[in-house]
């Protein structure tokens, strides 16, 4: 059944942001994003380091959620384990919703090839991996924001 509002989480990981969280300009981006379709309700929103149990303790804290959307820690730097943290969480893997995460960001810059997201579903919880800087968040969401509330009543 579609949801009246969809309940969001959004976490930035982020070593220097999560020391100081006025360095995070993506969480509020998405924050912003997705309030102007009306369609959601942020509930949370926080910063946590580059850690695999700092982003697995917050995933599993926001189990109640429609969707979790995560930035950041998903390049190839030795810090970079957003994707190791999320993908043994997931009950199901999302490869299509991957897929065009990565296809509509190659179209943009072949920069894109350095991300690494993982998209699935936890349980009723979408889960969406996107890269940490704002103008690749801007980017990956303006490929999924058209599907994702479809998505998410298939989920309930
Ligand atoms: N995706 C889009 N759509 N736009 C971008 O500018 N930058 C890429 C990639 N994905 C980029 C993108 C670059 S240069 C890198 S290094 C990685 O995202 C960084 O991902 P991370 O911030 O999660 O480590
Ligand atoms: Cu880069």
């Amino acid at each position: 059944a579609a949801a009246v509002s969809y309940t969001v989480g959004i976490l930035t990981v982020s070593d220097s942001a999560s020391v100081d969280h006025a360095l995070d300009k993506s969480g509020p981006l998405l924050e912003t994003l997705l309030l102007e379709t009306g369609k959601y309700t942020v509930l949370n929103r926080t910063v946590v380091p580059d850690e695999i149990n700092a982003i697995q303790n917050i995933i599993k804290t926001w189990s109640n959620l429609h969707l979790v959307i995560i930035t950041g820690g998903t390049g190839f730097s030795p810090r970079d384990v957003t994707p190791e943290a999320v993908k043994p969480l997931l009950t199901r893997e999302t490869p299509g919703i991957t897929h065009l995460l990565l296809s509509s960001s190659l179209a943009v810059t072949p920069f894109a090839a350095l991300s690494r997201p993982v998209t699935g579903i936890r349980d009723k919880t979408m889960i969406i991996t996107l890269p940490g800087s704002p103008k690749a968040c801007q980017e990956n969401m303006s490929a999924i924001l058209n599907l994702l509330p479809h998505a998410l009543d298939l989920l309930t």
